[in-house]
């Protein structure tokens, strides 16, 4: 394996998804570990008013751990990655 095939697999590992829209609201924003961080964020990335994009800190350090898309809204992620998806909340 070279360099460069090395570089290619850590980009992979970064993945990036894909949401309904370009903005983010922020709907819920929860602490459920009750450590005084975030730990929870459901946001709307299109406007509607309507959660699609879903961020959890599993471990407490306070980066997203997990991001889930419902794309099509219908309460079931089709977009499962690790890390924050290139979403980082802004509330971080
Ligand atoms: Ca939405
Ligand atoms: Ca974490
Ligand atoms: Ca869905």
């Amino acid at each position: 394996m070279t360099a460069r095939d090395e570089y290619r697999a850590a980009m992979a590992e970064k993945e990036t998804v894909e949401t309904r829209g370009d903005e983010r609201v922020d709907l819920i924003v929860a602490d459920t570990n009750h450590d005084g961080k975030p730990d929870m964020w459901a946001a709307d990335t299109d406007g509607d008013g309507k959660p699609d994009l879903f961020q959890f800190d599993t471990d407490g350090d306070g980066k997203v751990d997990v991001t889930m898309v419902d794309i099509d809204q219908d309460g079931k992620p089709e977009k499962v990655v690790d890390g924050d998806g290139g979403l980082p909340p802004p509330s971080l």
